[in-house]
Parts: structure tokens; C-alpha cells; sequence
């Protein structure tokens, strides 16, 4: 927990979002700015900033993180038409909000954006 993380205090309940799955590790809303029908993100609730940060030990937790959106697709329809699994990384990968996070993407057919 990070009392100056926005993320953090989604977790908490401090701050309002749109929840869309809770567990004892993670949490999955609706992103405040969507770039598509369906945009969530699924963040754990231990306050890794990013991907350089991830320890021994979380492999697991990264894991269940992807199934989990992989889930989310299909309760979303999603599964057979596709979607975008993203994690920006630092300034130079587009990461704003320093808590860990994936963003599931999907809804429409997206542009190429390798960079
Ligand atoms: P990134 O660039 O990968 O760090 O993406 C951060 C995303 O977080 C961005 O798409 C907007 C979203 N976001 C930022 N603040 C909030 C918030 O307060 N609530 C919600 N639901 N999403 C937020």
C-alpha cells in the first residue's frame, strides 16, 4: 500500500472505480479513459511499481494475472474475436500510474502499435 498511489487507494475503496472482479490478490476495473468497448485493468493489490520490480516469488501471481484477464475476455465476449493483453513499463513504455498493472484491451479490431 502506497498512500499516494491512485491505484492503492482504488484497492482500498478510497477512491470510486468500476469493479469488475476482486480476489485476496488482485482487482480488475473499468480503465477511466477506455481506448475501447472493453478496457480493463487488472491490478494486484501489493504495490509492485512495475515490471523491474517483480521479485522472485511473483511469477505466480503474474500468472494468475494473465489468466484472469483471459477470463474477463471471455465474460466479455472477446474470446473468439481477439483482444490486447498490455503492460507499459517506465517513462519509455508509456507507464503513467507506477503500480503494476494490465490492461485488457478489446472491442474492436486495433491498429498495430509496436511503437
Ligand atoms: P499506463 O499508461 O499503462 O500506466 O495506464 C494507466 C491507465 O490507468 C490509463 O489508461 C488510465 C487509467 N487510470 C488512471 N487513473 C485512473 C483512475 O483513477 N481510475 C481508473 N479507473 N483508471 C485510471
Amino acid at each position: 500500500m502506497s498512500a499516494d498511489c491512485i491505484f492503492c487507494r482504488i484497492i482500498t475503496g478510497d477512491v470510486p472505480s468500476d469493479l469488475v472482479y476482486t480476489d485476496e490478490e488482485m482487482v480488475a476495473f473499468r480503465d477511466i479513459n477506455p481506448v475501447a468497448s472493453t478496457h480493463i485493468l487488472v491490478v494486484p493489490r501489493e504495490h509492485i511499481e512495475s515490471v523491474p520490480h517483480l521479485q522472485p516469488g511473483h511469477e505466480g501471481l503474474v500468472g494468475r494475472m494473465v489468466m484472469r484477464a483471459r477470463a474477463l475476455a471471455e465474460d466479455e465476449d472477446l474470446a473468439s474475436r481477439g483482444y490486447r493483453l498490455v503492460v507499459n513499463s517506465g517513462p519509455e513504455g508509456g507507464q503513467m500510474v507506477p503500480h503494476l498493472h494490465l490492461h485488457l484491451i478489446g472491442g474492436r479490431r486495433l491498429k498495430d502499435q509496436m511503437g
